[in-house]
């Protein structure tokens, strides 16, 4: 039996809700991200250069066998590996109309507004409910937004638990809410206020096995959902347990189509995550039991990276207590302009790829192909590749990520970064000279922002080898 079942029927106990607490307390930089308190049902979310984190508090004792939850707390990071506590932003005083159970939630932002939707239990009939809380800045205040749950048990066709919201606004400015636990997720169109649903509650197909905690994102076009199953066909060998499935779409309400498993079972039973990019790369921000004293009601909070095949399927998340590198990002945490350039190259092997320095993957290491390779054996001395744009860009700080294959291609001697200054080629004005390590985003700051239609990475081999690199990214200022 799963502890949602376990759990239903035995938590009925009228909290006293605890003020917002505005304090902003280190946490720590690696998994779980926090142990001053538990927390549990992450939900990522990046606003300019900022991670934020919004998840429920676990207060049940050692030992405890039910759920107490009073509290929403918000966490944030400008690097993915350093957080900072900021208390509890939301509680269940919050909704006047509800009375316990601060269960999962998702802040989504619209129109300088942040919607914070959550899953909680209300004084009327039925259990669950989702509530909508809004805020001026990520941080709050919040208050309630609606005088009134938004889903209820007495909503028509909703689910036989209606918990876990994930909100997604789509690109023409449509947002959808999908939620529900007991194999039940459903799904509705909201109004562009973001406390209304528009026409019927539907119940989604493809969503292989879910069993609550779905979570919405959308990737080149493709949309992506995340959700917790908890059968024993490839998921968890004890279905007390849950995993987290994901599976893809091309339109927002779906069919979907089922791809695999993303995170494997962890060590809570309940298992709830998010995903999200963040200069530059994935990540997966999920709890488990392993904080001291931790336990099935007292979870916390990891974050570990996330890798996407080149086809767009998910790699299976590898669970780490050292929690991601810090992740700076380019200085003002603008966006990766680099697939949209042209590129070009002194050389490139017949055998290699120069457009995989510009296909946005992300590499685990430096042997990492699977989203190609360029290489340049066998030349030796300085190589450069180029990225060409049709109008000039202000670029603020570049990334690049070597190709190092154990045998004609080393890391090189060194590199320098290069831009057009409208007649010849000048070095960009980095920080710190050129990184040449290997397994990871070697990142170049800018003292000021160049404007240019080009940018070149230099390159000098190490004597006898070749070079070759994997990614290179360069960031808008
Ligand atoms: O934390 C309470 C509930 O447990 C959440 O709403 C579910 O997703 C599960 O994590």
């Amino acid at each position: 039996m799963s502890t949602r079942r376990r759990s239903t029927a035995m938590f009925s106990a009228l909290v006293t809700a605890v003020a917002a607490i505005a304090v902003a307390a280190p946490a720590q930089a690696a998994n779980p991200i926090i142990i001053s308190i538990y927390t549990a049902d992450p939900a990522p979310l990046v606003v300019g250069s900022t991670l934020y984190v919004y998840a429920g508090r676990d207060e049940a004792p050692t030992g405890g066998g039910n759920f107490a939850m009073r509290e929403w707390h918000v966490l944030s990071s400008t690097d993915a590996a350093n957080w900072t506590h900021h208390g509890a932003r939301a509680d269940i005083a919050t909704f006047p109309w509800a009375g316990a159970d601060a269960w999962a939630g998702e802040v989504e932002p619209r129109n300088g507004k942040y919607y914070w939707y959550t899953s909680v239990n209300g004084n009327g009939p039925g259990w669950m409910n989702i509530g909508v809380a809004v805020g001026d800045s990520p941080l709050g205040p919040f208050t309630d937004a609606k005088g009134g749950p938004l889903i209820s048990d007495s909503t028509p066709n909703s689910s036989g638990l209606n918990i876990d919201p994930t909100v997604f606004v789509d690109d023409d400015g449509q947002a959808y809410m999908y939620w529900g636990g007991y194999w039940g997720p459903r799904a509705v169109r909201l109004a562009s206020n973001m406390i209304d649903t528009v026409g019927a509650v539907v119940t989604p197909t493809g969503l292989t096995d879910f069993w609550e905690a779905p979570w919405m994102f959308k990737r080149n076009g493709l949309y992506y959902m995340m959700y917790a199953a908890n059968d024993t066909n490839g998921c968890v060998t004890n279905s007390n347990y849950a995993c987290q499935r994901y599976a893809t779409a091309t339109s927002p309400l779906g069919p979907w189509t089922h791809r695999g498993v993303v995170l494997g079972q962890v060590s809570s039973t309940t298992n709830h995550a998010g995903i999200v990019e963040f200069n530059g790369q994935w990540y997966i921000v999920y709890h488990n039991a392993n904080a001291p004293g931790g336990g099935n009601f007292r979870r916390s909070v990891a974050v570990d990276r996330l890798y996407f095949n080149a086809d767009g399927t998910i790699r299976p998340v590898v669970q780490t207590t050292t929690g991601p590198p810090p992740n700076p990002g380019g200085g003002g945490g603008g966006a990766n302009i680099a697939p949209s350039a042209t590129v070009s190259t002194s050389y490139v092997s017949p055998w290699e790829n120069l457009s995989a320095v510009n296909n946005g993957g992300t590499p685990v290491n430096s042997q990492d192909r699977s989203n190609l390779a360029y290489g340049n054996w066998p030349q030796q001395g300085v190589q450069w590749i180029e990225y060409t744009w049709p109008t000039a860009r202000s670029i603020n700080s570049s990334s690049v990520y070597w190709f190092d294959d154990n045998q004609g291609i080393d890391l090189p001697a060194s590199c320098q970064l290069q831009y057009w200054n409208g007649s010849t080629y000048v070095p960009a004005p980095v920080q710190s000279t050129c990184g040449v390590n290997v397994n990871v985003d070697n990142v170049n700051t800018f003292n000021t922002p160049i404007n240019t239609t080009r940018l070149r990475l230099r390159i000098t081999s190490r004597s006898g080898n070749s070079t070759g690199v994997l990614e290179w990214k360069a960031f808008q200022s």
